[in-house]
């Protein structure tokens, strides 16, 4: 297991707790150094959705059948994902006055603060409650990286998503203005679990809590330029999350078929045999496009949008440049470069 993965912190090994109950399970928490996400918003704006989408695979329409969070469920993916931290889903409407529950130990651990607002509902609640939420978190904890989620724009048409987005953004940072708190920043995403953006925006969330993040840049854009690819995509294997890319702008055609592809070799690999350190998959899509996913680590793949043909002597050069130890990145574990 790769428990030295990327992270702040290096967290012991926990069990696979299911459902917790607040208090007790909070103190013990905090012993563990673990960076910690939340997922705060709202009741129903779809914060178990996301967490149950992104890394248990859930499929979105299955989402509709979840019942109301009613205690915060700790998960923690570092036993399954290269990624060590551990996601808390929060119950809608916390109560900030329920002295059961230590919102200074939570913020003090806490590396990336989501605030969901379901952007299909009329957002005025939400905007109210995104301001306390953040201001009280930003007292106790400046580091955190606050995260706005305009989450459920699939029923949106695109000038809608754009429009409902500045107004988000316009209103929430006014509260911020008037509050004195003009140095807390939040990010905007619009995000759905019907397609690619919530995996876009999570993998953007997650790689502001890796400090290994710019040189694992540099080591891909080296990777690009010497191989002549066009993109590369360093992913968490179960989460579809990307830890790095080169500094090439993010296309999301490329990201997409990436993901696909990564499911597709997960699927053929759970029928016919392990997922292991050898496992290689090409895919040709067209006489220009070439998928080309390679196993890292258990938990890691690069995966290549290539728009060239692959030819036999294209693909020896590029798996050399794999082999390469001028390629540490791509040729063992990265944890080497911490
Ligand atoms: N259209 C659409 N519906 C979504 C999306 N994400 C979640 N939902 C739906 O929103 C509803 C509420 O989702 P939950 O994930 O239970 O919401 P929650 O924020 O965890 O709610 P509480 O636990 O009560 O705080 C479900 O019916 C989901 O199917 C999305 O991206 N688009
Ligand atoms: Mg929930």
């Amino acid at each position: 297991m790769c428990k030295d993965g990327f992270g702040y912190g290096v967290g012991e090994e926990e069990e696979d707790e299911e459902e917790e109950d607040s208090e007790e399970d909070i103190s013990a928490a905090n012993d563990n150094d673990q960076p910690r996400i939340l997922l705060l918003g709202l009741r129903r704006s779809g914060k178990s959705s996301i967490q149950k989408v992104v890394f248990h695979k859930m499929p979105p329409s299955e989402t509709l059948f979840l019942e109301s969070t009613n205690k915060i469920y700790k998960d923690d993916i570092s036993s399954s994902s290269f990624v060590n931290f551990q996601i808390w889903d929060f119950p809608g409407q916390v109560d900030f006055f329920d002295p059961t529950f230590d919102y200074e130990m939570i913020f003090r651990g806490t590396g990336a603060l989501i605030f969901v607002i379901d952007a299909q509902d009329d957002y005025m609640e939400a905007l109210g409650r995104l301001h306390l939420t953040v201001s009280r978190a930003y007292r106790i904890n400046p580091h955190i990286n606050f995260e706005v989620f305009v989450h459920k724009v699939d029923g949106l048409s695109d000038d809608h998503k754009i429009e409902t987005q500045r107004d988000i953004h316009q209103r929430a940072n006014d509260d911020l203005m008037d509050a004195g708190l003009d140095r807390l920043h939040l990010s905007f995403y619009l995000t759905s679990i019907y397609d690619h953006s919530i995996f876009e925006a999570f993998s953007k969330v997650v790689q502001k809590l890796i400090p290994q993040l710019p040189t694992l840049e540099n080591l891909l854009n080296i990777f690009i330029s010497n191989s002549g690819i066009e993109k590369a995509f360093l992913f968490d294997v179960l989460s579809k999350i990307y830890v790095a890319t080169d500094s090439s702008p993010v296309d999301m055609q490329s990201y997409e078929l990436c993901c696909d592809m990564i499911d597709v070799v997960i699927d053929i690999s759970c029928i016919y045999g392990a997922y292991d350190d050898d496992s290689l998959a090409i895919i040709k899509m067209n006489n220009t496009t070439v998928l080309y996913l390679k196993e890292v680590t258990k938990f890691l793949a690069l995966a290549i949008h290539e728009v060239f043909e692959l030819t036999q002597v294209r693909r020896n050069c590029l798996e050399d440049h794999l082999d390469s130890p001028k390629a540490p990145v791509l040729n063992g574990t990265p944890r080497g470069l911490v």
